[in-house]
């Protein structure tokens, strides 16, 4: 499946993968787009919005809570176990546009929340941020200022964080290797990641059961599953 050498394997010293709702699949957490991507009937791209939150606090809070629990209860799976389990091998940095934490509970090391985490919270006003400790029973929460607080996420239309995002395409302008996973690469400014990565001539690999945008500008496509596909590419570097 993984058409590359032994030597070339070899040679990628840093890799960088971009993580998408793809990779947490399997471990039965929906995607956005396709058929995964609605809530109660709401499309899921129409509630990660700014104005979605404001005329509607509630039902937006409603929206994250019930995926909150359903992240908690979700186990990372065999791709993000054998991304990992790869940090044993090589140089490996994961910048993710997932908030589910999974990587981090899989035991990778170097992971940048391109937009947020679930369980960060900010107020909409003050400088007020928190983690969720404990269930919410008020909906909209309040912060101490009595303003609402809101998921510590990056809905469309906001700035991601900016020392995150310049460490991302840092990271990306460096790698020899980027393998992209499970991602649509439809939403800016994450899916100009392996633009960096092919400025600096590195390798591109896409894992994804269907086609993207990109994937004719890569350098090699994986046309199935992360949870099968990652752990036969950690399977080349164990044997090397
Ligand atoms: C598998 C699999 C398996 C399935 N194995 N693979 C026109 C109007 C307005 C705005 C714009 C515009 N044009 C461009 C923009 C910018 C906008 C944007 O990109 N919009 C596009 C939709 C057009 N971007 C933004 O607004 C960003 N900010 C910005 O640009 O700021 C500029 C600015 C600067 C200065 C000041 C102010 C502003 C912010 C984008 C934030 C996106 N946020 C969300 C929600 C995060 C919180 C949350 O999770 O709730 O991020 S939206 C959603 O999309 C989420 C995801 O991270 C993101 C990407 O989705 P992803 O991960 O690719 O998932 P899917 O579902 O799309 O794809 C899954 C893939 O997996 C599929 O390909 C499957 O085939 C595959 N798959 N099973 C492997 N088992
Ligand atoms: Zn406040």
């Amino acid at each position: 499946m993984f058409e590359l050498t032994k030597e070339q394997i070899k040679k990628f010293e840093k890799i960088v993968f971009v993580t998408g709702a793809g990779i947490s699949q399997e471990s039965g957490v929906p995607t956005f787009r396709g058929n995964n991507g609605l809530w109660r009937n709401y499309d899921s791209m129409k509630l990660a919005t700014i104005d979605a939150f404001y005329g509607n606090p509630k039902l937006v809070w409603e929206w994250y809570n019930e995926r909150r629990q359903n992240i908690f209860q979700a186990k990372p799976n065999e791709g993000h176990l054998a991304i990992a389990e790869l940090e044993n091998y090589a140089d490996v940095a994961i910048l993710t546009q997932n908030i589910d934490g999974l990587h981090q509970k899989s035991g990778s090391k170097k992971v940048l929340e391109l937009h947020g985490s679930i369980i960060k919270i900010k107020c909409t006003v003050c400088d007020f941020k928190n983690e969720i400790l404990e269930e919410i029973s008020e909906i909209p929460p309040k912060c101490n200022c009595g303003n609402i607080l809101r998921p510590d996420v990056v809905w469309f239309g906001e700035a991601l964080d900016q020392e995150v995002w310049q460490n991302a395409v840092i990271l990306a302008g460096e790698c020899d290797l980027m393998i992209i996973v499970g991602t649509s690469l439809v939403v800016s400014p994450a899916n100009t990641l392996p633009i960096y990565a092919k400025q600096n001539s590195a390798y591109l690999i896409e894992i994804n059961p269907e086609n993207t945008e990109m994937s004719p500008r890569m350098d090699l496509t994986i046309k199935n599953t992360s949870a099968i596909s990652l752990p036969q590419l950690v399977s080349i570097y164990k044997k090397l």
